[in-house]
């Protein structure tokens, strides 16, 4: 797993403004916009982002689409739909995972070699944002040991206090 962390970046700020391949957002099942990340995706990126969803017919929990970026500086934008909490017991875990894995196939279907990801989950759908970094680390270290693309893959937390529970939560993979 080691190679695999030295590939992950955790940075803060707003997931909007970075150079990437591409930015990943947690959307709704509609793919028309809301609030949080994907009301601040759909900001900057202009309304073309809203025409181009309108044609995807939305998106199931746990998937994800790729569209082009159009004003944002990131090529490209993942949407993926990320569960609500209801206490653990409806899957959740396997469908968050899941968020995580099929939006990395879709970067590397698109030759993406950067990719950043907010804490999907973590915001108006609850999840615990321990559990849901613990997933997100777990998962997408998993996932990168196994492929050279994306090479980089970027966390990007809203606030210092998810940037420090990133940090540890890799710190405690690299011990094993
Ligand atoms: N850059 C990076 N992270 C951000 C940004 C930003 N600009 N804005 C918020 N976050 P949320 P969810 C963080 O609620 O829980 C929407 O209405 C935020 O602090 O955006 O998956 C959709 O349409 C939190 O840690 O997404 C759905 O209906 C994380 O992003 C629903 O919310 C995710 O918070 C999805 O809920």
């Amino acid at each position: 797993m080691g190679k695999a962390l030295d590939r992950i970046r955790i940075q803060t700020g707003d997931i909007t403004k970075l150079d990437v391949d591409a930015i990943v957002n947690a959307a709704n099942t509609s793919l028309l916009g809301g609030g949080g990340v994907d009301g601040a995706i759909h900001r900057a990126a202009g309304r073309e982002l809203e025409f181009e969803c309108r044609m995807l017919d939305g998106c199931n929990v746990g998937d994800a689409k790729i569209t082009k970026g159009y004003k944002l500086p990131a090529r490209h934008i993942i949407h993926t739909v990320g569960p609500v909490w209801q206490g653990g017991g409806r899957g959740e875990a396997e469908l968050l995972a899941s968020c995580y894995v099929r939006s990395l196939e879709l970067a590397a279907a698109n030759d993406c070699r950067s990719v950043a990801f907010p804490a999907i989950s973590t915001g108006v759908y609850r999840y615990p944002k321990d559990a849901a970094t613990e997933i997100a680390v777990g998962t997408v270290s998993m996932i990168i040991e196994q492929k050279t693309m994306p090479e980089t893959v970027i966390f990007c937390c809203f606030d210092e206090h998810m940037a420090e529970l990133y940090q540890r939560t890799v710190a405690a993979l690299r011990k094993g």
